[in-house]
Parts: structure tokens; sequence; C-alpha cells
């Protein structure tokens, strides 16, 4: 396993859902140690900044009732209503002023995959404009940092290997959330099977 990622003009950083909910111990679902992983995504963003490569940041963005929810049939506690402070990127998180910002989930669909959404109910899937935002800027590499590491960052990078993407993912810029014990060491195994470079950091 090598180190660290290399970023180049060719290169994108996407960080996924880097959000109150998920990164701040009162947020609606928060991801243990989802806080300690603000300054080295940080780390990623300046590396990515200063070698010229892409930036793009997802946010979960969804409506109050979608059947995402638990309490509307799905599985997840309420999280990343739109405009609400949860929703918000965490205030530590470094973000320019003329930040790529994606947001998924906004018609109360699944949005797993910052490239992605799927209809809960039917199954159908749409892209999100993160795909148009690579392809525009020649990128052929992704790398993929963010929260939570066993659902949105997971869906992503299988998403960008499926698009054929060179996709690496920094492990310790990630936490899991493990909605089931395992879940996190299941999904490294699944991307890099799917071939996710993993790295250190
Ligand atoms: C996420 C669960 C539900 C994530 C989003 O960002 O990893 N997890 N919605
Ligand atoms: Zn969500």
């Amino acid at each position: 396993m090598s180190d660290r990622p290399r970023f180049d003009p060719t290169t994108a950083l996407v960080v996924v859902d880097v959000q109150n909910d998920f990164a701040d111990p009162d947020g609606g679902l928060y991801v243990e140690g989802g806080d300690a992983v603000v300054p080295l995504v940080n780390e990623q963003v300046g590396a990515a900044r200063a070698a010229g490569a892409t930036v793009v940041y997802t946010q979960d963005w969804h409506p109050e009732h979608t059947p995402h929810f638990a309490k509307d049939g799905g599985v997840w506690p309420v999280h990343c209503v739109a405009e609400t402070w949860g929703a918000e990127l965490h205030p530590d998180l470094d973000v320019p002023e003329d930040a790529l910002i994606v947001r998924k989930g906004v018609d109360g669909e699944d949005g797993y995959s910052g490239f992605s959404v799927r209809d809960p109910e039917t199954g159908e899937q749409a892209a999100t404009q993160l795909g148009r935002m690579l392809e525009e800027r020649s990128v052929r590499t992704v790398v993929v940092t963010g929260l939570a590491g066993d659902v949105c960052v997971k869906e992503t990078a299988l998403d960008a290997v499926r698009l054929g993407y060179d996709t690496v993912l920094p492990l310790a810029t990630t936490r899991m959330v493990e909605l089931e014990a395992g879940d996190g060491q299941r999904a490294v195994d699944a991307m890099r099977d799917a071939g996710v470079q993993v790295v250190m950091a």
C-alpha cells in the first residue's frame, strides 16, 4: 500500500459529504471520528489545489420526507435536510469561494454516489453533474475522501472505477458509519476488489 495520492491537473479530489450531520458529534448521523478527518481532508485539499487538480465537494441534500429516512420507510435517521445546519459543510473544512459543489438526493432519491442518484422505489438511476464536470476538465484520476467510507465514499469510488477513472482512496481520510458491524471492512474489500487503489493517506 503506497502512502499518499499524487495530484496533478488531470486529477480530481472528490470530497464526499463532509457535512455537520456526519462530521459533528451533534449531527443527525454522526460518523464516529468524522470530526477528526476534517484536518486530514484539508491536507488533501491543500495538496490538490497546489498541484492544480480539480476539487469537487458533494453534499447529501434531502427533502424533509424521503424514503431514504427510517421515519419514511428507509434505513437512516434524518440527516442533511436541505438548507439546515446539518446539511452545511463542516465549518473547519477548507472550501474556496468558487468551489465546485454537487448536491445529491435533492428530489428524494438515495444519493449515495457523487456520480449518480437512484430512486429508492423504482430503482431508476440518474447522473449528477459530477461526471460532466470531470469530463470538461479532462480528469483521468479520481481521489475520493470524506464521509462515510462504507456508504457514500464507497459508492462514489465504485462509480469512478466503473466510469473508467483511476481511483484512489486515502483510507486515513475517511471513517466508517458501520450501520452493521463489519461494514467498514467489507467496504474496503469491495473497493479493492473493484480496482480502487486503497492507500494510507
Ligand atoms: C450517507 C448514509 C445516508 C453518506 C448519506 O454520506 O455516507 N450515509 N446518506
Ligand atoms: Zn443521505
